[in-house]
This record gives C-alpha cells, sequence and structure tokens, in this order.
C-alpha cells in the first residue's frame, strides 16, 4: 500500500494525533512544559515518526503535515489551559520544509492570535539535519521572525549531527537539548559523561538553557543535576502519552 498517500488521507481526515512528554526541572521536579510527538496509525498499525516525517517531505506534504500537528497540539495544550491547569510550554518539532516556508512565521503568528492561552509559551524543536546550509538564509530569516512573536527555538539531538556548535552561535537559539544517546552511555563511558558536563557548561556559558533527554534512572538525573543541568525529560518522568496522562504522570514524579 502507499504510505505517502495513507498520509496524505489521514492529514485530510484529522488522524494525525499527539503524544506529549513532560520536562521537568531536574532538581525539583517541577513541571517545565511539554515535547509534542506526532501519531499516526496506518491502517491500525502505528508508524514511527522518524519515518512518516520523512515519507511526507519526500511526497511535498511536510508543510500540511506540521500544520495538523501544531494544530493537534495547540488545541489539546489550549483545552488543559481553559480547565483550569498549567502545564508550562509547548514544545513542537519541525521539520525542513516548515522551517524554509515563507509563510510559516505568519501562520504561527496567526495561530497565537486565535489562541491566546498559547502566547509566550510556544517552542519549537529543530535538529541539526533540518539546517540545511543553502537555506540558510531563509531559515536565519523565518527564526527570527518567530522570535519576535515571543516563540523559543530548541536546537535538538545537540552534538549528534552536522556542524553543531557553528549553529549555535550563527542562529538565535535559547535551548540546546543534550541527545540520549549520550544520557543513555553517562554510567557507561567516561567520553559521554564528559561531553554531557561540557555541553552544559557551554550552553549554560552562551546563555542558553540545557535540557537533557531520554533520562531513565535516578542515577542519570542526579548526574545531571550535580552537573548543572536545568531540566530532564524522560521515561523516569513519564513516556509519551495523551496530554492528561502525561501532565498527571509528571506531578506524581515531582
Ligand atoms: O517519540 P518518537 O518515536 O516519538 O519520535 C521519533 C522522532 O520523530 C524524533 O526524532 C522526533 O523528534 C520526531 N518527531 C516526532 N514528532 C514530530 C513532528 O511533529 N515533526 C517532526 N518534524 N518530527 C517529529
Ligand atoms: O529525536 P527526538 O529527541 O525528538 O526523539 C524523541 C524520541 O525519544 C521519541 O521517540 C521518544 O519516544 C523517545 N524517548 C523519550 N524518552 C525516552 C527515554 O527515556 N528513553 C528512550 N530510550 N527513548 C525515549
Ligand atoms: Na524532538
Ligand atoms: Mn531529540
Amino acid at each position: 500500500q502507499d504510505l505517502a498517500q495513507g498520509l496524505k488521507e489521514a492529514i485530510a481526515n484529522d488522524q494525525i494525533t499527539v503524544a506529549y512528554q513532560p520536562q521537568v526541572e531536574a532538581a525539583t521536579g517541577r513541571l517545565v512544559g511539554f515535547e509534542a510527538l506526532a501519531r499516526w496509525a496506518h491502517i491500525g498499525t502505528p508508524v514511527s515518526p522518524a519515518e512518516f516525517v520523512a515519507i511526507a517531505e519526500d511526497a511535498g506534504l511536510g508543510v500540511p503535515l506540521g500544520c495538523a500537528v501544531i494544530k493537534a497540539a495547540c488545541r489539546d495544550f489550549a483545552n488543559l489551559i481553559n480547565e483550569g491547569f498549567d502545564p508550562g510550554r509547548l514544545a513542537i518539532n519541525l521539520s525542513t520544509s516548515q522551517l524554509c516556508d515563507p509563510e510559516f512565521p505568519d501562520r504561527v503568528a496567526r495561530q497565537l492570535d486565535n489562541l491566546k492561552v498559547l502566547q509566550g509559551r510556544l517552542e519549537f524543536e529543530i535538529t541539526e539535519n533540518v539546517l540545511l546550509d543553502q537555506r540558510f538564509e531563509e531559515i536565519h530569516r523565518n527564526l527570527v521572525r518567530l522570535h519576535e512573536f515571543g516563540v523559543l527555538i530548541s536546537l535538538d539531538d545537540f552534538g549528534t549531527g552536522y556542524g553543531s556548535l557553528k549553529h549555535l552561535w550563527r542562529l538565535p537559539i535559547n535551548k540546546v537539548k543534550i541527545d540520549k544517546s549520550f544520557v543513555e552511555n553517562l554510567d557507561t563511558s567516561e567520553s559521554a559523561a564528559t561531553i554531557v558536563r561540557t555541553t552544559i557548561v557551554l550552553a549554560k556559558s552562551l546563555g542558553m538553557g540545557v535540557v537533557a533527554e531520554g533520562v531513565e534512572t535516578r542515577a542519570q538525573r542526579n548526574f545531571l543535576i550535580d552537573a548543572g543541568c536545568s531540566d530532564i525529560q524522560g521515561f523516569l518522568i513519564s513516556k509519551p502519552d495523551k496530554l492528561v496522562n502525561a501532565y498527571q504522570a509528571a506531578l506524581d514524579a515531582e
């Protein structure tokens, strides 16, 4: 069966859903916000977002898919806020096509106009892979525009892509996300530990926030607290889940 065609129909029929994973303060457990992770079940079988985001990009569906995710995530978040809860910030992953789309910042601005409760809460995560050198000017312009609306930018999977340090200093980045491959090897690899410690110092010295992802154990959390990492995300707090469930898990873990 044709996955691209199935994806196109899923986008059109509102069948793209979003799972949420809490980000909390490492030292206190206080809730900081949530990362939104796209979900799609094709004929009943879940497809990984790593796979269907790539399919969407290849099929020219990156922008519509991204719009569907943003719409669903903003709606879920606004609903929870309107019920009287405070879920903190909403972090959404961006693909290359969204980041290069000249209309993207205005579309985000309209969304924030329609859902005023989300103002000051929105954050976008970008990976080094989406930062194409040949589109640098467009990407830079879009990130600056997003900043003007109070949107924060995180550099995801830091250290795993190409040219990390260049991006950190040439683009308006607010936060660094330490990749889970480093966190996973903290207890077994002195090199991984050194890279994590150094990344935290680097981010803080540049005035940026830092969040470690893929935190599964108390030992990893304690290492990160000692190293000065402000925020953590991972199975230790909660797996990605429906927003209310992930919110409850974050409160229980506090
Ligand atoms: O949770 P997990 O299997 O959910 O995610 C796998 C990968 O897919 C991660 O690298 C994540 O950043 C990416 N991803 C999840 N949702 C989205 C999305 O809405 N847009 C983009 N571009 N990437 C996403
Ligand atoms: O690339 P990105 O960082 O956005 O990917 C997030 C991915 O990591 C998702 O697939 C999510 O399900 C997964 N994930 C989240 N927390 C953990 C964790 O504690 N351990 C592991 N192994 N994976 C995690
Ligand atoms: Na991400
Ligand atoms: Mn990541």
